[in-house]
């Protein structure tokens, strides 16, 4: 009997685990349906972009002499849920010997699909995805018995591994990690290379205008619409990184600019993450990059370090501690999230200008990410709920398998210091030296205390006495707590003060949510 093979928006590689075995009669199956689009309201051109890839995706597998069965949003009879799809397919189409899919890289699906097989009286297997570099039970084997887990020691082992950077056993130039080496602010003078934008065709179009119709509540700009949709197109994209932006890459990764939101970054998340790329080829084109002198090592390294390193590394992570992980509230944040994270309507320009960005292209640069969206929700104790939400919804790269060990763990240390040693707290300051934000900002970022003074100054104090009794014993705050120490109570006051009238002014002062588990 035939075999249906279930493929999902983000398992958009032909070499994919559920489609090597195909035979003769075998059945593809690929849906859009209402529960995944829904179940946190995705950016408009995060469905977009996902729907058009899977079209693309569907034709490719039919020219390949697949037969596919795909449903459309907007088909009346669409039962607008994975099972609820499967089980139009085996009534229309049935019987089937059995369901074959790849494991999803959410966990609330994987519990789903574990009840399919008893739900549907049909035999559901489960594949590995085996799309990452090290396997999930090659990261076990890594992390068990270890006290910490640190990328840094998973990363050399994966080096060694796949050879990657290494000569003569030894890593590439010498060092590991140059990570010194890629803290550079954005100079005046530096041409930023302009990014090829791919027009839609017909099949993104349509898909646009139902999007449009569909998802009219959902955050974020549809147009321009310029991401690739075929593997072929994101290879384009890859090419053109590698070519104009890698050697660079290095020296700007954390810097940030107003009205520039890719700079020199690759923009390849969103192909890597839904398949269309694959993280192993991907870093070995970066390696020949540095091979034939084409980029530096500090730029090849921090590039290869992000892939072979924080992605395989937070994956790790997800499965290992998931569904524990995100229940977690290690700091016992409860307030709710402003509503300028979705209208970008704040006079702190740094905020504004990563909701922008945001809103415009589903994609904002990591130390957007992390300094300035996610350290504000540090800083303001926002619900983990509320701030894991956004950033799986805004975001065309996230799936909670990424999303939360970057935004629970590293943003905004809700587990406690799985992912990171300690909080990444920081005042304006620090925004100011990596960006020119502050110059055009209403805020002033040398101001401590104060209506004018940067909300980000007050707030870090603020953050720091609000969590003394959960972080004053954590070594790594110890310098940090001792200037507090010596901080006067005049000062204090006003911290505690500027920060309560700044949380009024923002409508998050009362608003508690209540805290499930610390
Ligand atoms: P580049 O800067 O060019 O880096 C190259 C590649 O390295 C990326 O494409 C990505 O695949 C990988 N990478 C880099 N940093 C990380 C990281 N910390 N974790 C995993 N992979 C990494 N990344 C996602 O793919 N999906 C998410 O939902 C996501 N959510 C994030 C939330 C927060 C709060 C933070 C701080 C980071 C998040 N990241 C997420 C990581 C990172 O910001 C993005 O991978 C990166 O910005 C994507 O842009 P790029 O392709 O231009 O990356
Ligand atoms: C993100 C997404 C969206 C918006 N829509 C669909 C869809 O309609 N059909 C589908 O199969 N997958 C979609 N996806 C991707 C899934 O949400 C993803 O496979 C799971 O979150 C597991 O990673
Ligand atoms: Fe952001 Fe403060 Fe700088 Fe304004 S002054 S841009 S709020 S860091």
């Amino acid at each position: 009997m035939a075999t249906l093979r279930l493929v999902l928006g983000d398992q958009l590689t032909r070499g994919l685990a559920s489609l090597r075995d195909r035979e003769e009669g075998d059945l593809v199956l690929m849906a859009e349906v209402g529960e995944e689009a829904s179940y946190v309201r995705h950016h408009r051109k995060k469905i977009a972009f996902i729907f058009s890839a899977m079209r693309h995706f569907a034709d490719s597998l039919r020219e390949d002499g697949f037969e596919v069965r795909y449903t459309k949003i907007d088909d009346p009879s669409n039962a607008n849920a994975l099972k609820g799809e499967v089980q139009r397919a085996l009534n229309e189409r049935g019987p089937f010997e059995r369901l074959v899919v790849v494991e999803p890289g959410e966990w609330r699906l994987l519990q789903e699909m574990k009840a399919w097989q008893d739900d549907l009286g049909l035999a559901v297997e489960i594949r590995r995805d085996d799309r990452f570099i090290a396997t999930r039970e090659r990261f076990d084997a890594w992390a068990s018995g270890r006290k910490r887990l640190t990328m840094e020691y998973f990363y050399r082992d994966l080096r060694k591994e796949t050879g990657l950077l290494m000569e003569d056993g030894e890593p590439a130039g010498g060092q590991w990690n140059y990570d010194k080496e890629n803290r550079e602010p954005l100079p005046g003078n530096v041409d930023i290379p302009e990014r090829p934008v791919i027009e839609p065709d017909a099949i993104t179009v349509e898909v646009i205008e139902t999007v449009r119709s569909r998802f009219g509540d959902h955050f974020g700009d549809l147009e321009p619409f310029g991401y690739a949709v075929t593997a072929k197109d994101a290879e384009a994209q890859l090419d053109w990184f590698l070519e104009h932006a890698l050697p660079r890459f290095g020296d700007y990764q954390d810097a940030m600019a107003r009205g520039e939101a890719f700079l020199f970054h690759s923009v390849i998340s969103i192909y890597l993450n839904c398949g269309l790329l694959d993280p192993l080829t991907v870093c070995r084109r970066a390696e020949k990059a540095y091979e034939d002198g084409h980029a530096p090592i500090n730029a090849v390294e921090g590039f290869i370090r992000q892939i072979l390193g924080w992605r395989e590394f937070v994956r790790g992570i997800y499965w290992r501690f998931m569904p524990d992980y995100r229940k977690r509230n290690a700091l016992g944040a409860t307030r709710p999230l402003p509503g300028f994270y979705w209208t970008g309507d704040t006079a702190m320009a740094c905020i504004a200008d990563c909701v922008d960005t945001t809103r415009k292209h589903a994609y904002a640069h990591h130390i957007q990410r992390l300094m300035v969206t996610g350290n504000f929700a540090l800083l303001a104790g926002i619900h983990p709920d509320e701030i894991n939400e956004w950033y799986l919804a805004v975001y065309a790269d996230a799936y909670e398998w990424v999303e939360a060990p970057n935004t629970h763990g590293m943003a905004i240390f809700a587990d406690g210091g799985i992912m990171a040693t300690k909080p990444y707290a920081a005042s304006g300051a620090y925004i100011d030296r990596m960006s020119d934000y502050c110059a055009s900002c209403r805020y002033d970022v040398k101001a401590r205390t104060g209506e004018t003074a940067c909300p980000f100054n007050y707030l870090y104090w603020n953050f720091l006495i609000e969590n003394e009794a959960r972080l004053r014993g954590n070594h790594r705050l110890a310098m940090i707590y001792k200037t507090l120490d010596r901080m006067d109570e005049d000062r204090r006051e006003a911290v505690k003060r500027d920060s309560e009238r700044f949380f009024e002014e923002i409508g998050i002062a009362d608003k508690r949510r209540e805290i499930t588990r610390e």
